[in-house]
């Protein structure tokens, strides 16, 4: 059985957005059309509280995109986006969520950030996803979405790690591409032994 799953196509990651991805809405129609290919279809939903600590706002003399060193490891931070409720962490409105059988929330826990759909940043904390799709004996998985190089790229890697037959449809993905960050996510993803198409 063979999953798409659709990471983070929101408001904030498309142009007018507050993490805006250049062309992050070019991908909407596409993936719609995509959706009828698969047994099963699954939204991710970066969805922060709004002192979220992974917000350069929380860090005072920070700007969005410098990097601090969390409990966890190092940490890019953002323009706030994505709080939860807000329209900017709304599905972008075209985007046929309706045919979602599953929404994961990821990014809720003020203290730790989380790309993955499958993971924390910590890399320990799950989000319960590798459950859902295990026991529903999905295990092929095809990844699309927003942020190719974060978000797309993280849930990909733990996928492989955690046995799944892993695909990501770069045609249906867009990159931030910080400081060739979207090569070597290319380059980890492949190491990794996700399918790139
Ligand atoms: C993402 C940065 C911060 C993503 C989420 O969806 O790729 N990137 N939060
Ligand atoms: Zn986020």
């Amino acid at each position: 059985m063979h999953a798409l799953i659709v990471i983070d196509v929101q408001n904030d990651f498309c142009p007018g957005g507050a993490l805006a991805v250049t062309e992050g809405d070019r991908i909407v129609g596409p993936i719609n059309d995509a959706m009828a290919g698969f047994d099963a279809v699954i939204l991710t939903q970066d969805w922060h509280p709004a002192e979220h600590s992974s917000f350069a706002s929380q860090h005072p003399g920070k700007a969005p995109l410098e990097q601090v060193e969390m409990p966890y490891g190092p940490q890019v931070l953002w323009p706030d986006h994505c709080v939860q409720g807000s329209n900017g962490a709304a599905f972008h409105p075209a985007l046929d969520a309706n045919r979602a059988e599953m929404v994961i929330r990821k990014g809720f826990r003020p203290q730790i950030d989380s790309y993955s759909a499958f993971f924390e940043n910590d890399h320990a904390t799950p989000t319960g996803l590798e459950g859902y799709l295990k026991t529903r004996g999905l295990q092929r998985l095809t990844l699309v979405g927003l942020a190719t190089d974060f978000c797309v790229a993280f849930s990909a890697i733990d996928a492989v790690r955690l046995g799944f037959e892993v695909t990501v449809n770069e045609a249906l993905c867009r990159g931030i591409d910080l400081g060739g960050s979207l090569t070597a996510a290319r380059e980890r993803m492949g190491a990794a032994g996700v399918t790139l198409t």
